[in-house]
């Protein structure tokens, strides 16, 4: 099975071919994967509703694709390759049919446990097999997962858990990361204090830190497989029954639930995993995301193993126990494709080349980057440190919402131009709109990214509220997907993406709202009103910058500001906390009340010069103040 693009001029015909017949192109993918019953119709859509629909009426089982395709040809290979966080613990290698024969166990066990199809599952879980087995085994019994990052708070997980009406939580006693041992039950059980539609939690031991189990809900990982077989039936899921839920933060208050179902995901993760990695029998590719971000979701675990690939798993921290450990690892497992986050280079950066030196990197072909713009200057690091200037850098476009990658160079395939995601994979059909949505054609053209047809693994729903998803995405623009990003294509027709044009902050890669933080910080008893923009941080790539008007009575303006960071780390969790927090006696509005955060990202960003008019401002002597204010 393969539909790997191998040359320039096979990318555009193929191009060519999935714009011109995209029912007849995305059918012939679709054709070498095992479906129980075969589809009527391939593409069935509307953006307006939205209401899209691919194979239609097709019946299939992902896990099926992954495990029992791969049992007779390579059912001794490697599937999954677990790097511990301490360098001197054993790794684990998973073959195929270990895999196989660990996700049918486990699937038995939650069924006898009462769930099935259709139940959700959450899965708060640190970065060790059993987390990718948990979300295989959900997909053979046909419940649908949702992975919340580990690092999410209490308060979190409790509202992710309630949005979906959750029937059981996966987890683990603890979570070793760099020199931490990080209690996770713990959190789980502060959560379900607030959350009644759960009934089980399994809990795997991991760190062997003492946790409590309420007796009649929490069970151990161990005890619930004993005894069971290690087969158990696929369940059949029509092409848009739904695989996962994944909860992501736009520019309203509450994170939502973006909806991938089983038929399009499966066929465009594993499309884009091939193409863009270039991926070959028996390489070993790594991608060092956490399974709770979509990244982990689509290149850890669904594209590759649905390519057949051996996929790695690294459990801990870049730095940890030094800062040459990824190159470390890179080494000592023969990486072929290694695939990280912009901001993790720029922190490795930081450390110098010193780290790098004991190790050859020999055994690297392609490397990638994702969640992010990825600067010029750390684009070159990495390519000419990490890839000794011989392999492909593919910097990957795309969203939780595009359930894969959109816009990448086909790594050696279609060229390479530093901090340009460049073109679009196959079967996509980005454009770029002015403010009133008229298409911008030809090059040197800027202005907002959307995209103008169906792909396999786009958003359904989100979750519960499809009314949010038609209002987010479908609504901007008529007839077209709106990303939210800004987007250039440059003299020689190669897109780059700008980065956000919503209230959406990237920290690291990983997508803030501003009104979630506002949220929280506004939970503090002291806090009457804030505003939080984002602003240029070197290595995060965004940080958080919180402005807040308060009740000085019985507090500095030191301890306050510490008080409002330890909340909002409380609320959402340690990612969300603020880099800084200013105190201020104002924020400026407009007259009819709306904050004005062009100004205060000026401010933030130390641009005090362009700051435009604010003579229309209903307040325009608080700016001086806040401008005084940051200085300090
Ligand atoms: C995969 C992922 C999505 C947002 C997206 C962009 C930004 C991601 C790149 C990028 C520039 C990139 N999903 N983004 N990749 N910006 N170049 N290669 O990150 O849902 O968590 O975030 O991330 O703004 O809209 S995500």
């Amino acid at each position: 099975m393969s539909h790997k693009i191998q040359t320039l001029s096979g990318y555009i015909h193929e191009y060519q071919k999935s714009v011109l017949q995209p029912e007849e192109f995305w059918g012939r993918v679709a054709e070498s994967f095992h479906w129980k019953k075969p589809w009527s119709k391939v593409l069935d859509w509307d953006f307006e509703g939205p209401d899209i629909k691919w194979f239609v009426n097709g019946k299939l089982n992902i896990t099926e694709n992954i495990l029992d395709r791969h049992l007779f040809i390579m059912g001794d290979r490697p599937a999954i390759i677990w790097e511990p966080n301490e360098p001197g613990e054993e790794h684990i290698t998973l073959t195929y049919k270990e895999l196989y024969e660990k996700v049918c166990q486990f699937s038995n066990a939650m069924k006898a446990q009462g769930v099935g199809k259709g139940d959700r599952v959450i899965i708060y879980m640190p970065m060790v097999p059993e987390a990718a087995i948990a979300m295989l085994a959900c997909a053979r019994i046909g419940a649908v997962h949702s992975v919340v990052f580990a690092g999410f708070s209490a308060s979190s997980l409790a509202d992710r858990i309630n949005d979906c009406d959750a029937k059981m939580v996966l987890t683990s006693d603890g979570n070793f990361r760099g020199t931490k041992k990080i209690g996770v039950k713990s959190v789980v059980d502060e959560a379900l204090e607030s959350c009644s539609s759960v009934e089980k939690v399994i809990v795997l031991k991991r760190t062997g830190q003492d946790v409590a189990m309420v007796s009649n809900r929490d069970l151990w990982w161990s005890d619930v497989i004993k005894g069971q077989s290690t087969e158990c039936p696929a369940e059949e899921m029509d092409a848009e029954d739904m695989l996962f839920i994944l909860y992501t933060s736009g520019s309203t208050g509450k994170p939502k639930g973006v909806v991938h179902t089983c038929g399009g995901y499966m066929i465009y993760t594993y499309y884009s995993f091939v193409n863009v990695f270039q991926y070959q029998t028996g390489d070993i590719y790594w991608c060092t995301a956490d399974v709770g971000w979509i990244t982990g979701h689509s290149y850890i675990v669904y594209g590759p193993l649905l390519a057949g690939a051996t996929t790695l798993m690294f459990e801990g921290v870049p730095t940890y126990p030094h800062a040459g450990r990824f190159w470390e690892i890179v080494d000592k497992h023969k990486v072929n494709q290694f695939y990280t986050a912009p901001t993790a280079i720029r922190a490795l950066e930081a450390y110098g080349l010193e780290p790098i030196e004991p190790y050859s990197l020999e055994t690297l072909k392609v490397i990638g980057s994702v969640g992010e713009p990825i600067n010029e200057e750390a684009w070159h690091w990495y390519h000419d440190h990490i890839g000794k200037g011989n392999c492909p850098l593919v910097d990957t476009w795309w969203q939780t919402e595009t359930g894969g990658i959109m816009i990448s160079a086909l790594a050696g395939i279609t060229p390479n131009k530093p901090a340009h995601a460049s073109l679009p994979l196959p079967g996509i059909q980005p454009i770029i709109v002015d403010a009133d949505g008229n298409e911008l054609t030809g090059n040197n053209v800027q202005g907002n990214l959307c995209i103008k047809f169906p792909w396999p693994s786009i958003i359904r729903t989100t979750y519960g509220d499809h009314d949010r998803c038609k209002q987010t995405y479908f609504s901007t623009y008529k007839g077209l997907y709106f990303t939210g990003d800004g987007a250039k294509r440059d003299h020689d027709g190669y897109l780059r993406i700008l980065g956000r044009v919503d209230d959406v902050i990237n920290v690291s890669g990983h997508r803030m709202g501003t009104a979630e933080v506002e949220n929280a910080i506004n939970e503090h008893p002291k806090v009457i009103e804030s505003a939080v923009v984002g602003f240029p941080h070197d290595v995060k790539g965004q940080g958080i910058y919180a402005f807040a008007i308060c009740d000085m009575e019985g507090r500095t303006v030191e301890n306050l500001s510490n008080e409002i960071i330890q909340t909002v780390s409380k609320i959402i969790g340690p990612i969300a906390k603020p880099d800084k927090v200013q105190i201020v006696p104002g924020l400026p509005k407009t007259r009819s009340g709306k904050i004005m955060r062009r100004i205060l990202r000026k401010i933030a960003a130390g641009e005090m010069d362009q700051l435009g008019d604010t003579s229309t401002l209903l307040n325009p002597e608080v700016v001086e103040a806040i401008i005084e204010g940051s200085k300090k």
